[in-house]
């Protein structure tokens, strides 16, 4: 294989990525069933500077905080808290990027943790490779439809998305079009997913501890005291072959991966193709 140039990757991802998040119009949730729980309209965000906060453990000690809120916009994943660890992550939410098991086995914790009612909540699932979306919602990977519905009950004023399964195994393409080797035939993580969202919603996007800094640790989350160094490496997702593409399109310095796990990328809006 040829290295493609990173103009020449985020070029793929600006044409080959389909952003689209479900809407109430199209089936199979065009129904009584969903009307009220969905939105009618697509996602719109126009953002400047944004950062995205991994939740690598590597975040501890970092007294990032105060630079990451200096950003227009902020995107965090799952149940990575801010509560106590401002210093390290700064407090500000604009997305909050989950998988569609932390809606589901987690069900009762993101019912009740307040943590999740702030800004605007997008959910995946690990959908079966480039299946149709009909298929997709026979069968889930997690089925979170009805913890989905729940959570809009509860807080309809707060915008929640569901992320077109589509999304993730066009990337995925592009991973293993870019990489060596074949890679695992799992979905991208959340982190290279709301990594390639913010690179479409803003000018600029700044991500932290992706790749990890001198702080690198086996401690998997900031927020918990677990070792696996499955969490930085990747096991399930393809996540060596994540952090070497991220690491291709780094525009800022290697001096700020490894002071800061800091890595600057283009808005895909900006290039030209
Ligand atoms: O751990 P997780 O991810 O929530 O982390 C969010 C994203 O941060 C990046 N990360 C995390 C830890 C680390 N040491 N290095 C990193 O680079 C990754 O890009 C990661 O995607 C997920 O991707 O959704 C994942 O979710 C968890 C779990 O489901 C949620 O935290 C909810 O509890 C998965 N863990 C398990 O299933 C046990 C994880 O594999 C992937």
């Amino acid at each position: 294989t040829t290295k493609l140039s990173s103009e020449e990757i985020l070029c793929q991802l600006r044409s080959r990525l389909d952003f689209r998040m479900i809407t109430a119009a199209e089936s199979p949730f065009n129904t009584s069933e969903w009307e009220a729980y969905l939105p009618k309209e697509n996602i719109t965000m126009h953002l400047g500077r944004c950062a995205v906060v991994s939740s690598a453990g590597s975040m501890r000690s970092s007294h990032l905080g105060p630079e990451i809120d200096s950003h227009d916009a902020v995107l965090r994943f799952n149940g990575a808290p801010t509560r106590g660890f401002q210093v390290d992550v700064g407090e500000e939410t604009t997305i909050r990027l989950v998988n569609s098991q932390l809606i589901t086995v987690e069900e009762q914790k993101f019912a009740s943790d307040p943590q999740y009612n702030f800004g605007t909540l997008i959910v995946w699932d690990p959908a079966p490779y480039h299946s149709n979306i009909h298929e997709w919602y026979q069968k889930p990977d997690y089925n979170f439809f009805e913890s989905f519905k729940h959570y809009r009950k509860k807080h309809p004023e707060q915008p929640f998305y569901i992320l077109n399964p589509h999304m993730q195994w066009q990337l995925w393409d592009i991973l293993q079009e870019n990489s060596p080797e074949d890679i695992q035939p799992n979905p991208p993580s959340s982190g290279m997913l709301g990594i390639v969202l913010m690179m479409n919603f803003c000018d600029e996007v700044d991500v932290y501890e992706f790749l990890p800094s001198k702080r690198r640790t086996d401690i998997c989350h900031y927020y918990q005291k677990f070792f696996d160094q499955a969490c930085t490496m990747g096991a399930y997702h393809p996540l060596l072959f994540e952090k070497n593409m991220i690491k291709h399109l780094n525009r800022g310095k290697d001096e700020d991966i490894y002071n800061y796990g800091k890595v600057t990328l283009t808005g895909l809006r900006n290039i030209q193709c």
